[in-house]
């Protein structure tokens, strides 16, 4: 059944020039079928080199429209189009020009996560992959970033010359994980490593070994001779890192951490 599924799927794609794209948040299967599986940084550029006229986008809504601005010519297809991000949806445009109002001066760093709206109204958009570096080379000593409070925190203590107004949005699915849980698994596996995004809680922050990204996680616990990690992240990325690594040990930082959209 399955293997019959996977077939006309693939014939679907020939019919109709498609190619699949899968976040690394998607269930294992999901991210079996696609083309390309990777964080919304890497989505959004393999989007711009793509042949074929139409992208099948297997992730939440602010992902397939970020493929959309960068591809207006492309037809860009979300299986399911009420897959939103929670947090995109914790601020709106009004919102965020109300707060460039109240601080004239500052320059609009906007997280990813977030609707077309909001990005048009911000002077740069960043990802959890390069958000440090996007903030260092802005020049203004004042920073509006929005909407992601955590990853915020982290951002300005690893550039801490800058004032920032940070927005108070954030990701539920990223909430479950807590110092208490992490703490408990860290005393079953004592030589684990322990991976946090930074869209978890500062106390979660704190006691990480490595603070990163999904594509950073993937390639630092590919390089690092540890065999176990406690990966604080949304569930689906442990699919990639099992695959990639055989003979190393991915443990879920919480087994609820399933993001449903
Ligand atoms: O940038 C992304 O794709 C998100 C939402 C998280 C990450 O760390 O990859």
């Amino acid at each position: 059944m399955k293997n019959s599924l996977i077939a006309r799927i693939d014939q679907l794609k020939e019919q109709k020039d498609a190619i699949i794209l899968a976040h690394n948040y998607q269930p294992g299967e999901i991210q079996d079928i696609a083309d390309h599986v990777g964080d919304s940084l890497e989505l959004a550029r393999i989007s711009q080199n793509i042949e074929r006229s139409t992208i099948v986008f297997c992730g939440v809504h602010f992902m397939a429209e970020t493929a959309k601005i960068l591809n207006p010519g492309k037809t860009v297809l979300l299986p399911d189009i009420h897959a939103g991000c929670p947090m995109a949806n914790m601020i709106t445009a009004e919102q965020l020009q109300a707060e460039k109002i109240k601080h004239p001066k500052a320059v609009v760093v906007t997280y990813i996560n977030s609707t077309a709206a909001v990005k048009a109204i911000s002077d740069v958009c960043c990802t959890s992959a390069n958000g440090v570096k996007i903030i260092q080379s802005i020049d203004s000593p004042e920073i509006i970033f929005d909407p992601d409070k955590y990853l915020g925190a982290f951002i300005a203590r690893s550039v801490p010359e800058k004032q920032y107004h940070i927005w108070n949005g954030y990701c539920p699915t990223h909430m479950v994980f807590t110092r208490e849980g992490i703490s408990a698994l860290k005393e079953k596996h004592p030589d684990a490593i322990v991976l946090v995004h930074p869209e978890c809680r500062i106390e979660v922050q704190e006691i990480a070994d490595k603070i990163c990204s999904t594509s950073q996680m993937i390639s630092f616990a590919h390089n690092h001779d540890a065999k176990e990690f406690i990966i604080c992240t949304e569930i689906g990325l442990l699919h990639r890192m099992n695959k990639d690594n055989p003979g190393k040990t991915f443990i879920p930082g919480s087994p609820h951490a399933i993001c449903p959209n």
